[in-house]
């Protein structure tokens, strides 16, 4: 069994029994006169069948304990062929997904209607993704008022949670790939950091950045890379990237390479001069130190909430030594956001549950900020824990954070 049926057997063993399940992976979406967005998969459908294409359907039925599997896919157009290349041919989806059907898109609609009107399969489940892509086409919900439309008596469920759920603990082939994105999330912030005081905008950083990734790993960014300079860097998710450095600002860069699929998701913030002003250090530390000690609690049982408690404490504690702020209350006003999200197929991956207890296997980030925009300040480091049956691994601790080791790498290549 390979991981991809392993991990479809996962989701359908807790399906009720005399149930049918659609999942879809997706649509291209038309960016302009004759140019497509990316295509972008529905993360749950390619974690049950590991296929990377638009307009496939799986349908899995489920009675009396055995299970039928069949793949919709679209047929190879000889014209289409010619100019953007072939999808995949039914072997080549047989092999990647271990089903045993796959039938062209054009069955789909005749074999939907029909068990929709078999009366021995009592409810269907739908990928019913949260409604948070507003204004945009949903395909859960266009299935959902298809399937209501043909079959009043089957009650309908949402494999979302379900899924979700199950890709909260990555299998170690998953771990792998991680590794490797952030191996290459690594490369190039060193090849930033020779490179930042050639840098004249913040855009150019960004530049070095998704230039390397491409050039090490054939990586395109995790998202949207961030590249705030100065006050920028108090903007959680600015990603402009248009203006001057300034050599007297630090430059925060959140940022990671997605190779495979999986996210790196780290953020690293570097002084422009090479060297922290006293104040910047100051702050720098409070941040620096944070994010240790958070690593520190990373463990099985420790929930993501009880991480973004002990967060806001430690700062507020930290703020008010060093007269950063007047009361514990005031730390809200320069740290905002979750120290920690689950990463995987999403950068921000979406378990269902912040307040349950952590697992071994599971991947999360630790980001802990401080941002006094009045100072011209914006610090973040963030790492991404792999948790252990003991505590956590830390997957990106050679991505060097220290100020000293920060200062002297950035001043060895400064002026070269
Ligand atoms: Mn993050």
């Amino acid at each position: 069994m390979n991981n991809f049926k392993l991990q479809r057997k996962e989701f359908v063993d807790g399906l009720l029994d005399n149930s049918i399940t659609i999942l879809y992976s997706g649509a291209t979406k038309q960016e302009s006169y004759d140019e497509d967005y990316y295509f972008s998969v529905n993360r749950n459908f390619y974690y049950i069948t590991g296929i990377n294409q638009d307009d496939v359907y799986i349908m899995i039925l489920k009675r009396k304990g055995t299970v039928k599997e069949i793949v919709y896919a679209a047929e190879n157009d000889p014209l289409k062929i010619k100019w953007v290349g072939e999808v995949l041919y039914p072997e080549e989806i047989k092999e990647i997904s271990e089903v045993n059907e796959v039938k062209f898109l054009n069955e789909f609609e005749t074999d939907l209607v029909r068990l929709m009107r078999d009366n021995r399969y009592k409810c269907v489940y739908l990928d019913l993704e949260e409604p948070s892509f507003q204004g945009q086409r949903n395909f859960g919900l266009e299935l959902k008022k298809k399937v209501n439309a043909l079959a009043l008596d089957k009650k309908v469920y949402d494999a979302y949670p379900l899924i979700t759920r199950n890709r909260g603990v990555k299998k170690p082939y998953e771990i792998e790939l991680f590794r490797h994105d952030v191996e290459v999330t690594r490369k190039a912030l060193e090849y930033v950091m020779q490179n930042l005081s050639k840098c004249e905008y913040e855009y150019q950083v960004q530049a070095l950045f998704e230039g390397a990734i491409k050039f090490y790993g054939n990586a395109i960014p995790s998202f949207h890379t961030i590249a705030g300079s100065g006050v920028n860097g108090a903007t959680l998710h600015y990603s402009e990237n248009v203006k001057k450095l300034d050599k007297n600002d630090m430059i925060l860069l959140d940022l990671g390479a997605n190779c495979n699929l999986y996210h790196a998701d780290i953020s690293r913030t570097y002084p422009l001069s090479g060297k922290y002003s006293p104040q910047q250090k100051t702050i720098y530390s409070i941040v620096l130190g944070c994010n240790k000690h958070i690593e520190s609690m990373a463990r099985p049982g420790v929930s993501i909430h009880d991480l973004q408690m002990e967060t806001v404490k430690y700062l507020a504690k930290a703020c008010l030594d060093a007269k950063l702020i007047k009361t514990e209350e005031e730390i809200k006003n320069y740290y905002f956001h979750g120290v920690s999200h689950h990463i995987g197929l999403d950068t921000h991956d979406p378990y269902p549950d912040r307040t349950e207890g952590l697992k071994a296997g599971m991947i999360i980030s630790n980001e802990p900020g401080l941002y006094f925009k009045e100072l011209g300040i914006g610090v973040r480091i963030e790492d991404d824990l792999l948790i252990t049956e003991d505590g956590c691994e830390n997957l990106s601790k050679d991505i060097i954070k220290d100020v000293d080791e920060v200062e002297a790498y950035i001043q060895k290549y400064m002026n070269k």
